[in-house]
């Protein structure tokens, strides 16, 4: 059995496993009560995955997650306050309420977000490795996905790179055992998840992902291998979801007995009572912590709806990337070369964009033979085409 870190580290870790469990059963409500719109994925059940593997990491260290991510922002350090209102989809939430569940994001603790495509952090998080290696720093990336992820092709191309490149990367497979409602036998040939790497190079660890400790112990030797070694690993954290895959979830496909067992392996309530036995706190003393999880929670819930929504004349604001970085200023839109509508007021200053005369010359020319957004790429000058807007 792992040992206990210190008094004050243990009490932090279950204080916030609390706060996560808590924070997403209000979440709940408020979705049920209209209060969070689109779709509202809950960790419950997974919260050690999340609070063992986070405290494992240093502050310098990129976290980032799926579109199950509320725990994520708040292991980190986000307040419960700017979560709950990116829930509402008020001004004050961590994405400026554009985001809402799916979309959390806290670039100055790290946290670089939670993303709603299946495998689409993968290669992103080999991107943050790849940077923190051409950059000469020890910072290391933490990146989570479920199991269904495993299957999708940018694992194994993910995998494959960060090996090439040795980079400074720790793949952490929560497996809680379903892709939305298909089980993992039903879903992976192989269900021994971490060693589903080995074939592109990256090694193979499990942890318990209903226990805090093994889970803080394994990511730690992980992220460990991949800081000195350069060598990424792949931690399979064996978990379950006590909740529907999302809110609107029949659970059809698994029995009511299936998760009582389950429940009783509650990561929250195993290790109270490993630390109510160790002396490290009293009954009374959990009881506590559970209050002031329940309160923190209320207040967030009071700011986020005291929070205005984002006003309607700022929708165009963060849509497009304009500046240095962008080669050509059609990269930006690619209907025509004029503003549209939205953005009349903004202040754009195209003038010094390089390629804009030869855009125009070409949109010119790609308008009058037919309107076609594919002609206009075709006709787009090769050496500077990165236009993302109109992918067909
Ligand atoms: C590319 C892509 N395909 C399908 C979906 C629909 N989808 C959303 S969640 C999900 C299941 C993913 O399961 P898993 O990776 O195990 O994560 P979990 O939800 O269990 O945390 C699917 C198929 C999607 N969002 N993106
Ligand atoms: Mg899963």
């Amino acid at each position: 059995m792992p040992e206990l870190p210190e008094p004050d580290v243990a009490r932090e870790w279950l204080a916030t496993m609390t706060l996560i469990r808590r924070f997403e059963e209000r979440a709940g409500e408020m979705y049920a009560r209209a209060k969070v719109g689109g779709f509202l994925h809950l960790s419950i059940g997974e919260e050690a995955t999340i609070v063992g593997s986070a405290r494992a990491l240093r502050d310098s260290d990129y976290l980032i997650s799926t579109y199950r991510s509320h725990g994520h922002a708040l292991v980190r350090g986000t307040p419960p306050e700017n979560v709950m209102a990116e829930l509402f989809g008020r001004v004050d939430g961590c994405s400026g309420g554009r985001g809402g569940s799916m979309h959390m994001f806290d670039i100055s603790r790290r946290f670089m977000g939670g993303y709603g495509i299946v495998g689409g952090n993968l290669p992103i998080a080999a991107g943050f490795a790849l940077s923190s290696d051409l950059q000469g720093t020890e910072d290391v990336t933490l990146c989570m996905f479920g199991d269904g992820a495993s299957n999708q092709g940018t694992f194994g191309e993910t995998m494959n790179l960060a090996a090439l490149w040795k980079l400074p990367v720790v793949f952490m497979v929560s497996n809680n055992q379903f892709g939305m409602g298909t089980a993992l036998e039903r879903h992976s040939a192989v269900t021994d998840l971490q060693r589903k790497g080995e074939s592109f190079g990256v090694p193979g660890m499990r942890c318990d992902g209903m226990d805090v400790l093994d889970t803080h112990r394994v990511i730690g030797a992980a992220l460990e291998r991949a800081r000195e070694e350069r060598q990424p690993v792949l931690v399979e954290a064996l978990t379950y979801r006590f909740r529907g895959h999302s809110m609107a979830d029949p659970e059809e496909y698994r029995t009511k007995e299936q998760v009582a067992e389950w429940r009783k392996r509650d990561p929250i309530a195993l290790f109270s009572e490993r630390l109510v036995a160790e002396r490290v706190l009293d009954e009374a003393g959990v009881a506590a912590l559970d209050e002031a999880a329940v309160a923190r929670v209320d207040e967030a819930v009071a700011f986020a709806d005291a929070s205005p929504f984002p006003a309607p004349e700022s929708l165009y604001d963060d849509v497009y990337a304009l500046g240095d970085q962008v080669r050509g200023w059609y990269s930006v839109d690619e209907r025509t070369p004029n503003v549209h509508k939205g953005e009349d007021e903004r202040s754009m200053d195209h003038g010094d964009v390089p390629g804009r005369e030869q855009y125009d010359r070409h949109a010119a020319g790609a308008h009058e033979s037919s309107d076609d957004g594919d002609d206009v790429a075709a006709s787009r000058p090769a050496d500077t085409a990165q236009g993302t807007g109109a992918a067909g």
